[in-house]
């Protein structure tokens, strides 16, 4: 039987080697993410979208679609549009959610906030033209693949972002404000909607342009949910560990804010233990692809390793 132990004794035998993977992937959507947008007149809102998606950043989500997309089946040709448009996304849900309206921060990707460069209302409108050119670039630019599985990727990129994943999250998130009895199923609430949701949508969509039939989808679904959880754990514990030149933006606004987060309810050794739990249950999940899986695996420990 091939177990999660198994797993990453095939990782280490393989010798992958995750930096140099995530550097050459993160070259790879830099140069696509650079060719997605030109600056035309009104050049301020071109300038505005560009200043945040090329701002840096992991580039996590596009490298987990393009991951999958080649586990499965299929290549990175025919996912680098449908990746380059989950960083569109990802990038405007960061715009909005620095507005003095949401979380109000200065600094986001070691660089000050787009709304303190732009002006809130460019922010609000790159946000805007960054969200509706994500769908526009998956359904004008995605070659190879039949129209069917163009279609349910844009479906389920709708749903990933709207009411039903980060919208309402975020909803869920600003009611939760100055609350100090929140419980772990409202915080779950919102961070699988704010934040897993988005990752869930990165893994599935690689999937189905591969051509993935329910049941592989569910395993995938399996796989992200898990990592998204635990993504969001490392994160609150970031938040109180890591400083503000390592996070690239403010640290510690969770303890400033009173906010309810996962150290805050287990502590922080308790919450390390709880998001290495769902990385190897996520890791659980690839056996099937043996050795194929090694980039999604490696990638799945490296969010409980990172350190911004
Ligand atoms: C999507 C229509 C629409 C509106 C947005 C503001 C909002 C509604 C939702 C907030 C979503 C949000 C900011 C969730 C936090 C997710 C998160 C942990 C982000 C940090 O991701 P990293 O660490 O960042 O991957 P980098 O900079 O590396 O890409």
């Amino acid at each position: 039987m091939v177990t999660t132990d198994n797993l990453q004794k095939t990782i280490r035998k393989s010798k992958f080697d995750l930096s140099a993977y995530l550097k050459e992937r993160k070259q790879l959507c830099e140069q696509a993410l650079d060719k997605t947008i030109e600056v035309v007149y009104p050049e301020k809102i071109y300038e505005a979208m560009r200043y945040s998606l090329l701002a840096g950043g992991k580039r996590l989500r596009p490298i987990l679609c393009l991951a999958t997309c080649e586990m499965t089946g299929g290549n990175i040709d025919i996912a680098m549009p449908t990746a380059c448009a989950l960083e569109m996304i990802h990038t405007m849900s960061l715009i909005h959610d620095d507005l003095p309206a949401m979380d109000n921060d200065d600094y986001r990707r070691g660089k000050l906030t787009n709304h303190k460069v732009y002006g809130e209302n460019i922010a609000i409108l790159a946000g805007d033209a960054l969200l509706t050119y994500a769908f526009e670039y998956v359904a004008s630019k995605t070659q190879n693949v039949p129209a069917a599985r163009i279609l349910r990727v844009i479906s389920h990129l709708g749903k990933a972002v709207g009411a039903a994943g980060l919208v309402g999250g975020q909803v869920v998130d600003l009611d939760s404000e100055g609350k100090s009895d929140i419980s772990l199923e409202t915080l779950n609430f919102i961070h699988n909607h704010k934040t897993a949701a988005l990752l869930e949508a990165c893994v599935l969509c690689g999937g189905i342009l591969a051509g993935s039939e329910e049941e592989e989808l569910q395993r995938l679904s399996r796989y992200s949910q898990n990592i998204g959880l635990a993504f969001q754990i490392i994160d609150d514990i970031l938040d109180i560990t890591a400083t503000q030149e390592e996070l690239g933006k403010t640290a510690g606004k969770d303890l400033e804010s009173q906010k309810v987060t996962y150290p805050s309810l287990w502590g922080i050794e308790e919450s390390r233990k709880k998001a290495q739990e769902l990385i190897d249950q996520a890791c659980a999940e690839l056996e099937p692809y043996q050795e194929k899986a090694n980039p999604l695996i490696a990638i799945a420990h490296y969010i409980t390793s990172r350190k911004n």
